[in-house]
C-alpha cells in the first residue's frame, strides 16, 4: 500500500438531517454521512469529494440497513447530537464541529468508541484515528496469526497466497473489523469497529501509538461500522445484522472431513471410503484436490484415473460419504477447453487496461480469471457447476482465490516453483456498485474469492433448493460467512502451527466467520504421530473439522501413525459425533445471532479480567472448556477455570474457578470441562451424520447452577427448518446446594417429525439420591424404562422422550 496524500479534515461546515437517523456532512475537505441503525449501530461514510461515491453495500451482500428515526439536534458550541433509544438498542453520538471529531456513547455516557481525526485524500484514501483507553484489547481482524489480543500490532489487509507462512501478515482473508474490549472489569464494555473498504488496508493498533488506533484505506473512501456492545455478543449480533451470519451448514458438513492433496484416481478413493469404514472412523466427507480433473481444468475430470465419477459417487453415498471437489476461479488459457472458450465469447474475464486478457500461471499453466464483481458473471460462473452436481458432488471447495497465482514457473513432474511472482498490477475489474465501470483490481481485489463463492453458493441454492449449501472458501472478506466456510490455508505440520490454530479460529470466529478449522495435522511437511494425535483431538472440535496435507508428505489419514494414534483419532471423532447436537444448536445459535461456535474465554466470561488473557483455551459454545495439549512431549497442562464449578470430564471431579490448576494429559487425554449448571445435548457415536444412533438423545447434566438451553432438530439436510420443519426442545436446569436438581425438558416446538424415542439423562458428579422423580412420580431404581441408575458417582435415569413438556427431579441422601 503506497503512503496516500491526505488532508486532515478540521472543520464541520454545515450539516442536516438526510433521512430517517441519518444525517449529511459538510466538511472542509468533503463531504460524509451519519447514520444510526434501529440497534443502534452507527455508520459514517465520508469522502474528498462533492458526493459520495454510490454505495456499493448492497453489491458486495450487505444486508439492508435499518434506519432509527432518530433526528440530529444542535449542541451548544457547534456541531450536533444523534441520540437513539429503542428496544434493539441505544446510541448517542456527539459531532464535534472544530476540530472535526466523533464520539459515540452508550446511554449511561459510557464511551464506546471516539473517532478524533478523520483525513481523506485523492483516489478514495482515508484514514480515521480512534482515541483510546490504555488497557483496551483488540481481537477479530478476521485470518491473523499471533496472539489473540492484537493491541501494539500492525496488521495489513490485502488477500494474499501465503504459502505455507501463516506467521506472515497478511494472509489469505481480509476481515477489517475489531472488538475492543475493555478495560473497565466491572461492567463489561465491548464495542465493534468495522472499516468497510474491500481495498487494501491498514490498522496500526496501538503500535505507534498507545493512546491510538488508526485505520487506513487506500481507495473508497471510508466507510467506518460502529456496533455497540456492551457484552462481546452484542456487538456480534449487531455486526452480523449488518454484514450476514454463518448460514446453518448441512449436518453432514459438521462431520469429519478426509482431504489429501490429491486422492488420485477412483481407485483410491474406493480404497479410502473403503479402510475408514472398516477401521470406523467417523468421516462424512471426501475431498478431491486438483488431480481430479483433466490438467487442472476446472469443472472437468481426469477420465482415465476417474472413468464414471457418477458412478463412483453413488457408491459412496452408498457408504455415507459426501464427496467436495476442489474450483479453483483460474481458466486454463486453451481454446479447446469449452469452459474457456465460452467464457471468452461471453466475455466474462477479467482484462488489463490496455483491453488485454489478464493473465496468470497457476496449476493448469497460463489462465485467465472471471470477473465475479459482475453479476452475469457469477451467474455464468454459477452455471458451470452443473455437471459437478449432476455427478453427485455434495459441496464445493474454492481455492486459490485471492486470487493466487504467479508470473512463470519451473516445473518437475507434479512440483512447482514459481520464479515470478504475481502481476496483477495491469489488471482491472467492474466496480461493484457500478458494474459497467472499471476499477483497479488493486481496488477491489480482497472482494474477489468472497465475489466466487457468493457466486458458487447462489448457484447451489437455486439448483438445489432442497439442499443446504456447502462451500469451503480460502479467500474471503467481511461477510464471507453468508457463502463459505473457511479454512486457515497452507500450514506446515509443526507444533508452532498447532498452537497458531487456536488464537487465530478465535479472532476469526469474532470476526463473524463462525465455520472455520485448520487442516488437522497441518498441510506441509510430514506430521509426526504425537503431533497428529495432539491435533486431531482439539481439531475434531475445531468448528470445520478436516483433515488435509500435501503430497511429498507422509500421509495423514488417521491409521497413518500406528495403533495408538488411530484410536486416539477415532476417540477424538467420536466425541464430536456425540457432540453433534450440542454444535448443532450452536450452529443455529450463530445463524440467529451472530454467536461464534468458537469463543474465547472472555466471550462467556466478560467479567473476569483474567479470562481476556488465555489465548490457548476455548470454549466450545457456553458450556464446555477445551484446554488443548499443545506442546511436543507435554503429558500434562496448565489451565484456568474462569469464575464457577466446573466438572472434568474425564473423571467428574468438581473444581471451582477461578482457579489455575495442572491437569494430566497422557496421550489419550484432551484436558475438557463442563462448566457446572450445564446441559449439554449429546448421541451416541455414529459413523457419519446420516446414520442413526443407537442413542438418538443423551442429556449429560452437570449440576452446579441454573441454565437455559435448546436442543435443535430438523431434517439436518433442506432449507424446511426456515419454514418451520424444526422441532426445539428448551431445556432448564436448576442445581441447589446439597444436590437437589431439577431438570425441565419444555414440551417440544415446531413442525418437524421426532418419532418417540428412547431418552438417557446423565447426571454428572452425583452421589446415590434418596429419590429420584419423572413428573413427580419416584421412580424405580433399576435397568426399566422408566428408571434410574446411581453408580460411580453419576445418576442415569431413562425415560421415553415423546415430545411432552417432562421434569426430573433429583432429592438427594439425607
Ligand atoms: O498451490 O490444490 O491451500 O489446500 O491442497 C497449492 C492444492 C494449491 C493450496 C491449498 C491446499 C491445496 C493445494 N493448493
Amino acid at each position: 500500500m503506497r503512503e496516500p496524500r491526505l488532508e486532515r479534515c478540521v472543520r464541520l461546515r454545515a450539516w442536516e438531517p438526510a433521512g430517517p437517523g441519518a444525517v449529511a456532512l459538510e466538511l472542509d475537505v468533503g463531504v460524509a454521512s451519519l447514520a444510526v441503525a434501529r440497534d443502534g449501530s452507527v455508520r459514517l461514510r465520508a469522502a474528498a469529494a462533492p458526493a459520495l461515491p454510490p454505495d456499493p453495500a448492497e453489491a458486495i451482500g450487505r444486508l439492508p440497513w435499518r434506519p432509527s428515526p432518530a433526528e440530529p439536534f444542535a449542541r451548544e458550541g457547534g456541531g450536533f447530537v444523534l441520540a437513539f433509544e429503542g428496544a434493539e438498542g441505544e446510541v448517542r453520538v456527539e459531532v464535534e464541529e472544530a476540530p472535526f471529531g466523533l464520539h459515540v456513547l452508550d446511554r449511561a455516557g459510557a464511551p464506546l468508541a471516539r473517532l478524533e481525526a478523520l483525513e481523506l485524500g485523492e483516489d478514495g484514501a482515508a484514514r480515521a484515528i480512534l482515541a483510546e483507553e490504555p488497557g483496551r484489547r483488540f481481537f477479530g481482524f478476521g485470518e491473523k496469526a499471533g496472539r489473540l489480543d492484537k493491541r501494539g500490532s500492525l496488521l495489513r489487509m490485502r488477500n494474499r497466497d501465503a504459502n505455507v507462512t501463516l506467521e506472515r501478515d497478511p494472509l489469505y482473508v481480509s476481515i477489517p473489523f475489531f472488538m475492543a474490549f475493555g478495560p473497565d472489569s466491572r461492567a463489561p464494555r465491548a464495542c465493534g469497529v468495522l472499516l468497510d473498504a474491500f481495498a487494501p488496508s491498514r490498522f496500526d493498533v496501538a503500535r505507534s501509538d498507545p493512546g491510538r488506533v488508526r485505520l487506513e484505506t487506500s481507495a473508497g473512501g471510508l466507510d467506518l461500522g460502529i456496533f455497540p456492545g456492551p457484552l462481546p455478543r452484542d456487538v456480534l449480533r449487531r455486526m452480523s445484522a449488518r454484514v450476514g451470519r454463518t448460514p446453518l451448514p448441512p449436518l453432514w458438513a459438521l462431520g469429519h472431513h478426509q482431504s489429501r492433496w490429491s486422492y488420485r484416481s477412483a481407485e483410491e478413493v474406493r480404497a479410502l471410503a473403503r479402510e475408514i469404514r472398516r477401521r470406523g472412523i467417523p468421516t462424512d466427507a471426501i475431498h478431491l484436490d486438483i488431480d481430479h480433473m483433466d490438467g487442472y481444468r476446472v469443472f472437468t475430470w481426469d477420465r482415465r484415473r476417474f472413468p464414471d465419477p457418477k458412478q463412483l459417487l453413488a457408491e459412496l453415498a452408498q457408504q455415507g460419504f459426501r464427496v467436495v471437489t476442489i474450483v479453483d476461479p483460474g481458466l486454463k488459457v486453451d481454446p479447446g477447453y469449452e469452459v474457456f472458450a465460452d467464457a471468452r465469447h461471453r466475455d466474462v474475464l477479467m482484462r488489463n487496461s490496455d483491453g488485454s486478457l489478464c493473465t496468470l500461471r497457476v496449476w493448469p499453466g497460463r489462465a485467465a480469471l472471471p470477473d465475479f464483481n459482475r453479476p452475469e458473471v457469477r451467474s455464468w460462473w454459477g452455471e458451470q457447476h452443473r455437471p459437478l452436481l449432476d455427478a453427485g458432488v455434495a459441496g464445493i471447495w474454492n481455492d486459490m482465490n485471492e486470487p493466487a497465482g504467479w508470473t512463470s514457473d519451473l516445473r518437475i513432474g507434479r512440483l512447482m516453483l514459481p520464479t515470478r511472482s504475481q502481476d496483477l498490477s495491469r489488471a482491472v475489474q467492474a466496480d461493484p456498485a457500478r458494474p459497467e465501470r472499471r476499477v483497479p483490481h488493486e481496488h477491489v481485489r480482497n472482494l474477489y474469492g468472497q465475489q466466487e463463492s457468493r457466486a458458487t453458493r447462489e448457484f447451489l441454492e437455486s439448483a438445489r433448493p432442497e439442499r443446504r449449501a456447502f462451500v469451503l472458501s480460502r479467500s474471503g472478506f467481511a461477510g464471507v460467512q453468508r457463502y463459505a466456510a473457511l479454512w486457515t490455508g497452507d500450514s506446515r505440520s509443526r507444533w508452532s502451527h498447532l498452537r497458531l490454530s487456536i488464537p487465530m479460529l478465535l479472532n476469526l470466529s469474532l470476526s463473524g466467520v463462525a465455520f472455520c478449522g485448520a487442516d488437522i495435522g497441518g498441510f506441509a511437511l510430514s506430521c509426526t504421530p504425537e503431533l497428529y494425535a495432539r491435533w486431531i483431538q482439539i481439531g475434531a472440535l475445531y468448528p470445520f473439522a478436516r483433515t488435509h496435507s500435501m503430497f511429498l508428505k507422509r500421509r495423514q489419514e488417521p491409521w497413518r501413525f500406528g495403533p495408538r494414534v488411530e484410536a486416539i483419532a477415532r476417540a477424538a471423532l467420536e466425541l464430536r459425533m456425540r457432540l453433534l447436537p450440542y454444535l448443532y444448536a450452536l450452529f443455529r445459535e450463530a445463524e440467529l445471532s451472530g454467536a461464534p461456535v468458537w469463543r474465547p474465554l472472555f466471550f462467556e466470561f466478560p467479567n473476569d479480567p483474567a479470562s481476556a488473557d488465555v489465548e490457548d483455551q476455548v470454549m466450545l459454545g457456553p458450556a464446555l472448556l477445551v484446554a488443548p495439549v499443545l506442546e511436543r512431549g507435554a503429558r500434562e497442562r496448565e489451565l484456568y477455570l474462569p469464575p464457577g464449578t466446573w466438572l472434568d470430564l474425564h473423571d467428574d471431579s468438581r473444581h471451582v474457578g477461578p482457579k489455575r490448576l495442572r491437569v494430566p494429559a497422557p496421550l489419550e487425554r484432551l484436558p475438557l470441562f463442563a462448566r457446572g449448571g450445564s446441559v449439554i445435548p449429546t448421541r451416541s457415536p455414529v459413523r457419519h451424520a446420516g446414520e442413526t444412533p443407537a442413542e438418538p438423545l443423551v442429556l449429560e447434566v452437570f449440576p452446579g447452577g441454573d441454565s437455559e438451553a435448546e436442543l435443535y432438530e430438523d431434517d439436518g439436510e433442506s432449507l424446511a427448518y426456515r419454514a418451520g420443519e424444526s422441532a426445539s426442545t428448551t431445556l432448564r436446569l436448576w442445581t441447589r446446594a446439597g444436590g437437589r436438581l431439577r431438570l425441565e425438558l419444555g414440551a417440544r416446538e415446531g413442525r418437524h417429525p421426532v418419532p418417540p424415542r428412547p431418552a438417557r439423562v446423565v447426571v454428572h458428579g452425583a452421589p446415590p439420591p434418596r429419590s429420584v422423580l419423572l413428573d413427580a412420580r419416584p421412580l424405580a431404581e433399576g435397568s426399566a424404562t422408566p428408571g434410574y441408575v446411581a453408580a460411580e458417582g453419576r445418576v442415569t435415569i431413562a425415560f421415553e422422550d415423546d415430545g411432552r413438556a417432562r421434569a426430573i427431579e433429583i432429592e438427594p441422601a439425607p
